[in-house]
């Protein structure tokens, strides 16, 4: 059995600083419990390590979360209140959940193999992009709904993960004399962002991105699975929960990915795009709002998405359009106080027609603000 020398320090602070009681043990290391799936991305760093390190099972075992029901389970969030994997409990009681943090306990406790650690911050540098800006949006690549971490859209979300490898690339040598990131050693940045680079590989094209991944990122990719076994273990065990997923149908309902907007454009892309001029009063990125043609009272805007999103009407709203929503209506808010568009101090009535019988006449998903007169309800 190994044994680790962990010196503990517990101390009881007072408010005044002063630290009373401190002690110190030696622990020994009795087996661990890697809480992962093959599918799990974080997780399948770790499995590095556990296979370059040729840790054995009967030292870190892995379990499916599944064995403690789940991830959400009362038994789970003991002892990982995030509900993520990978999770390793090691003993005592002690679980370490996050990737980053577990693949550093395992160099540190193991000494076998590759120590992961090259005289290069870059390696270092990739793995803090990877955790802080790759993985917190993963989601839009293969979740129902938004958000992905800071973005509330999958198309803003597919962006900046495109943006972040292509920051990525730019640190990747022109030259270099091995197949790992940063030369012929290993190292944790390539452990953090190989098996994410399996997800993006196999998922952008699926958002019909064929060119998301730069040249010296893919090249890098496919080397080290070419030249690596376990590097193309890990491979084959995330994309085959991938694939998994695949069978299951995963992606036949994702926005961008299996659904897209099929109905044909409307005149109010020709407005959009300039074809057609409108009187516009408000645009941003993602709204648009002009004047209605045959006002229906002295002030009458119509707002609109700029990207449809299939939104020929109101009923085809999901999760995935919660932003846009809520844009159109903060944009129509500002608008019905607008007096020089002749709007007045009485409020305004602002109204989605949804469908023929409502009376909708374009099928691009647009809010009616009336004004500058009273109104009468219920209305015709
Ligand atoms: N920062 C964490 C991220 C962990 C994470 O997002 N894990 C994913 C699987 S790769 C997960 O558990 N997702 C399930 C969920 O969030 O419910 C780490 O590096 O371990």
């Amino acid at each position: 059995m190994r044994f680790i020398k962990s010196a503990l320090a517990f101390g009881i602070t007072f408010l005044n600083g002063t630290v009373t009681t401190a002690f110190s043990m030696t622990m020994s290391a009795s087996k661990s419990t890697l809480y992962d799936l093959p599918v799990s991305n974080n997780g399948a760093r770790c499995r590095i390590i556990k296979y370059k390190k040729n840790i054995p099972d009967e030292e870190v075992e892995i379990k499916s979360p599944m064995e403690l029901g789940g991830l959400k389970t009362p038994e789970y969030l003991a002892l990982n209140p995030q509900g993520k994997m990978p999770l390793l409990a090691i003993k005592d009681g002690i679980s370490i959940p996050e990737s980053d943090t577990i693949c550093r306990y395992l160099l540190s406790t193991y000494g076998n193999g590759p120590d992961f650690m090259i005289d290069d911050p870059r390696s270092n540098l990739v793995a803090r992009i990877h955790d802080m800006y790759i993985t917190t949006i993963q989601g839009c690549l293969y979740k129902a709904a938004p958000p992905f971490g800071i973005y509330a859209t999958r198309s803003d979300a597919l962006q900046e993960l495109q943006k972040q490898l292509k920051v990525i690339d730019d640190l990747i040598p022109d030259e270099k004399d091995g197949p790992y990131l940063f030369g012929n050693e290993v190292s944790l940045g390539d452990a953090s962002l190989f098996p994410t680079m399996v997800f993006i590989d196999s998922m952008l094209p699926k958002f019909g991105i064929t060119d998301g991944v730069p040249s010296k990122l893919g090249s890098w990719f496919s080397t080290v699975r070419e030249q690596d076994a376990d590097f193309a273990k890990v491979y084959d065990e995330v994309q085959g929960g991938i694939q998994a997923w695949e069978n299951n149908g995963r992606w036949d309902e994702i926005w961008l990915a299996g659904l897209r907007d099929t109905a044909p454009e409307t005149i109010f892309d020709k407005l959009i795009g300039g074809d057609i001029p409108a009187s516009v009063v408000y645009e941003d990125d993602k709204v648009f709002a002009f004047k209605d043609i045959n006002p229906a009272a002295p002030a009458h805007i119509l707002v609109i998405p700029k990207d449809r999103m299939n939104l020929s009407g109101l009923r085809k709203s999901s999760p995935e359009h919660v932003e846009i929503l809520g844009k159109l209506l903060v944009a129509a808010g500002e608008i019905s106080k607008n007096k020089e568009l002749g709007f007045g101090d009485g409020g305004a009535r602002i109204v989605i027609n949804d469908g023929e019988d409502a009376g909708q006449e374009v099928p691009h998903l647009h809010v009616h603000v009336l004004g500058g007169r009273s109104m009468v309800w219920p209305p015709g």
